[in-house]
């Protein structure tokens, strides 16, 4: 898959050309730009990791500079349901990112051996051109919490961050495949990026199937929480895949392809695939005979407003905050503890954004003297719920263990 970057590239106009910038490239090649006392230890071996503020971005934690990949502090899930643009996670695996997009000359190119009439698109007109559609959608990288992982396993390990929830506004790609006319021969849809695998490893394309692809909900988005996509989340376009695992969500997406076959491209085929088995688990340390690609989100749960470690008074009322989300069945239920699973109580549900959106809730109780193991569990419409004891596989993909958030009343 060549491609011609030229068109992208054309004459710059200030106003429609975005690039990384000065301070941009300054961040890509030198770590050093974070002030030393800038930095975390996130729960687990090896978790200490500084915070620097990429472009577009408020000081996020770095996993890795080149390419960037930033999570989110926790405390920001605190702040709300959306995710602010500034706050929200940064994922590439290839190094050769863009730096420079100019917006006019964009073009998104549909075609494909199972496509009658390959088109180009151009940004402008999937702007216009199209009936648009918005949605509250969680993005979850599939290896959030990877570092919670007991045995662990390779992968960037990540606390909780990888995460976030914001108001997409695309146009479905039902409608963009449709002027394509695909063939009856269709079996599934090809993704690709403007970034590139500058050092080998394989450039980063990804499949959904042709019926996932055509159900209405997968867009193209062009718009994140009322603004344009900040660079490094996929400006000027990124697919928005609900319920399902960031590794769909393409960024920068510049090659929509519908083919007759299964593809089977390296982060198909052998990457980002999962036990092929109910529970998406094996025993500890063991592999799995099967797997299939990872799919849909399980449910999770947190508390946002306690710490690990925090003091809290005793003997006065506290108002416990929490975040619940599932792959789009949609959170009914969520049940709390304070005494580390013994008893459970039901939390109040608050705002519903959307069956895609991180549902909030609260609980309270009177905290006595001592420690308090507090812990959420949510339940979605389908009676799916969360794994008591973390489930293992090798990826380190879909945490969704009840998690326990120690803290000391006093
Ligand atoms: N072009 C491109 N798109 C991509 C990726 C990538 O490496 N390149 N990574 C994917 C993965 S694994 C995740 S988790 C999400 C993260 O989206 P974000 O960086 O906007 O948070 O982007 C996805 N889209
Ligand atoms: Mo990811």
């Amino acid at each position: 898959m060549t491609r011609d970057r030229s068109r992208r590239t054309g004459a710059p106009d200030p106003m429609r050309r975005r690039m990384l910038g000065a301070a941009a490239v300054g961040a890509l090649v030198s770590p050093a730009l974070a002030r030393a006392a800038d930095t975390v230890t996130l729960p687990f071996v090896n978790g200490e990791r500084r915070l620097a503020a990429y472009p577009e971005k408020r000081p996020l934690i770095v996993l890795t500079s080149r390419p960037p990949q930033l999570e989110t502090p926790f405390g920001v899930f605190d702040d709300g349901m959306i995710t602010p643009n500034d706050a929200f996670f940064v994922r590439y695996h290839n190094a050769g990112i863009p730096t420079t997009i100019d917006a006019d000359g964009y073009v998104i190119r549909i075609g494909g051996a199972s496509v009658d009439k390959p088109y180009e698109l151009k940004l402008a007109d999937l702007k216009t051109k199209f009936k648009s559609v918005e949605i509250v959608a969680v993005n979850q990288c599939s290896g959030n919490s990877r570092g919670m992982f007991n045995p662990r396993v390779t992968g960037g390990q990540l606390y909780n961050g990888a995460m976030g929830n914001a108001r997409w506004v695309g146009v479905p790609l039902k409608d963009i495949l449709a002027q394509a006319a695909p063939k009856a021969d269709a079996k599934q849809v090809t993704f690709n990026g403007l970034d590139t695998a500058i050092f080998g490893g394989g450039d980063f394309v990804k499949a959904l199937d042709i019926s996932h692809a055509m159900d209405g909900e997968v867009m193209v988005a062009y718009q994140m929480n009322g603004a344009d996509i900040p660079f490094l989340n996929g400006y000027p376009v990124k697919l928005v895949v609900p319920g399902y695992y960031g590794t769909y969500w393409v960024k920068h997406l510049s090659d929509i392809h519908v083919i007759p076959n299964e593809f089977d491209g390296f982060w198909m085929k052998p990457a980002y695939r999962v036990p092929d088995n109910a529970c998406a688990c094996v025993a500890p340390g063991t592999a799995p005979t099967a797997t299939r690609p990872i799919g849909r989100f399980t449910v999770r749960s947190f508390v946002t407003s306690l710490q690990n470690g925090a003091s809290v008074p005793a003997g006065v009322p506290l108002t416990v905050r929490g975040i619940a989300f599932d792959s789009g069945i949609g959170v009914n239920e969520v049940a709390w503890s304070a005494d580390g699973g013994a008893t459970w109580r039901e939390a109040k549900l608050g705002e519903d954004l959307g069956r895609y959106s991180f549902r909030p809730f609260t609980f309270g109780f009177v905290p006595a003297a001592g420690d308090l193991d507090i812990r959420v569990r949510a339940w979605n419409r389908a009676g799916e719920s969360q794994a008591l004891d973390a489930l293992w596989q090798p990826g380190g993909y879909m945490r969704n263990v009840v998690e326990s958030v120690k803290v000391r009343a006093a």
